[in-house]
């Protein structure tokens, strides 16, 4: 019986399900474990966590030492997944713990250079598929404090960032590939019994991290996709239940669990689970129907797929422009952008991540109102970029990457909309020249500099409702 439901829960899923988490058809599957809510949260921290937008990732653990080389071979794949490539000796890799120092960690920097860079939160890894947490827990003994640095990693970052007025997501890997009962598969009633003791300690460190660190604003849960935990609705739904009771207002995206069909991320009727969709990993919508109604966000590496420390970046490496580009567009498609830094294993962060981070700081500093607290601006998409407005202000933005060599940018609204003034942010004493094309709401704007243009602009629009072509329009039939 239990294997039929499945059988018509997987094939309703396949067939309202496309491959983005998109629904296109609903279904109504009774399911006790499903989406909590339908659409987004409107409450206040959810509300702050939106309007942030911007946020640091941090992947900092014991794979910062070897740093992409096992034993002086270079290893291509991601760094934090040592432990797990061809070759290297699992338990050599767990006693990196042993050299675990990070002597030149200096949260207050870290948070520093994430304020300067324009972030307004950060993402830091409390224990990552290596099972080593960096924080001194009291159900494991690979901790930090067993480390010769032996200092709580956790409560410096939380301190640090929420002195310079940044929030606080603790990133928490429930896969783990060093406690002795972690299983991927349920497969024997062994399997079973050892995954209870593991379900316990995920529980209690879960709730260890809130009692230590209860002001965070919540958990970026990954390693998620085995068999073992998909197995687990009932479980991590209830627990989830616990954590928020801890602290109000926490987030959780919609990694953290599976429905009762065994679902991630979108339940067997096509709708979110959790809080946000955490579905954008390297990978950004293109159009607002991409995001299905809810909130979203994207997490990005500078380099191609490298989150831990990697000393030796092949590939492509993205500039500043490349970041910003995804960071308008996603504010512009209503999600949050989450850049990703790994510290070196001595806690500093590598040069070229500095740079970046400052680069960014410059371009935010002049053109961050378009992007803090802004959101999608239901306009037609031009190809020069993207368009967003503040949500507290209500001023509309063109936020410009691509500039056409002739300076003409197109803007196309409703019919009703006039445009009154178009001017470069914060320089609204020099107006930019509007032609109007009348009847089409569409506008042409005339930028005269292209070719001393440097970096990406930001236009400011000032525009007003034509209300007595509103009525002419609603008079025809
Ligand atoms: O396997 C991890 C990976 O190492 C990294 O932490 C990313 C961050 O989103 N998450 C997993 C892959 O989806």
């Amino acid at each position: 019986m239990r294997t039929l439901k499945l059988l018509i829960g997987v094939l309703i899923v396949c067939t309202a399900i496309n491959i983005n988490g998109q629904s296109s058809k609903r279904s109504s599957l009774p399911l006790e474990y499903g989406a909590e809510r339908l659409g987004k949260r409107t409450d206040k921290a959810m509300q702050k966590w939106r309007d942030n937008g911007f946020g640091q990732f941090i992947h900092f653990g014991l794979y910062a030492i070897p740093g992409g080389f096992w034993e002086g071979e270079f290893h291509s794949f991601a760094a934090e997944w040592m432990r797990a490539e061809k070759g290297v000796d699992t338990d050599k890799y767990d006693l990196l713990y042993k050299k675990f120092n990070p002597k030149q960690l200096d949260a207050r920097a870290w948070a520093k250079q994430a304020k300067n860079m324009g972030a307004k939160y950060v993402v830091i890894t409390t224990k990552h598929h290596d099972g080593f947490c960096l924080w001194p827990s009291k159900y494991t003994e690979h901790n930090i404090s067993n480390s010769p640095y032996k200092k709580d990693i956790i409560k410096q970052v939380v301190e640090a960032y929420e002195a310079e007025g940044l929030d606080v997501i603790l990133y928490f890997s429930i896969l783990d590939w060093h406690h002795p009962s972690y299983r991927s598969k349920l497969e024997t009633e062994d399997d079973k019994k050892e995954f209870e003791i593991f379900k316990e300690f995920t529980s209690n460190q879960l709730k260890e991290l809130l009692t230590l660190y209860p002001s965070v604003k919540g958990f970026w849960f990954d390693g998620t996709w085995d068999s073992s935990w998909k197995d687990q609705a009932e479980f991590a739904y209830k627990l989830s239940e616990e954590l928020r009771a801890m602290v109000p207002g926490l987030i959780i995206g919609s990694r953290y669990r599976a429905d009762d069909n065994r679902m991630r991320g979108y339940d067997s009727n096509g709708d979110l689970m959790g809080d946000y969709g955490q579905g954008w990993e390297r990978n950004l919508p293109s159009k607002i129907e991409d995001v299905t109604g809810n909130d979203w966000e994207c997490v990005m590496t500078i380099p191609h797929n490298q989150w831990g420390y990697h000393s030796d970046w092949r590939g492509h490496v993205k500039d500043s422009y490349e970041i910003l580009d995804m960071l308008a567009r996603s504010a512009s498609l209503d999600g949050n952008f989450v850049l990703n830094f790994g510290p070196k294993a001595d806690g500093t962060i590598r040069i070229e991540e500095t740079k970046i981070a400052e680069e960014i700081g410059a371009w935010m500093k002049v053109n961050g109102e378009a992007i803090h607290n802004s959101g999608h601006l239901n306009w037609e998409k031009q190809d020069w970029g993207y368009y967003t407005i503040n949500r507290r202000t209500n001023k509309k933005y063109m936020i410009v990457f691509n500039m056409p060599i002739s300076g003409k940018l197109r803007v196309k609204a409703s019919k009703e909309l006039n445009i009154s003034k178009a001017f470069e942010i914060g320089n609204s004493d020099k107006l930019l020249k509007l032609e109007r094309i009348y009847d089409h709401g569409e506008y042409w704007i005339h930028y005269d500099n292209v070719e001393k243009l440097k970096s990406p602009i930001v236009i400011e629009l000032e525009t007003s409702i034509n209300k007595n072509l509103r009525k002419i329009e609603n008079t025809k039939t």
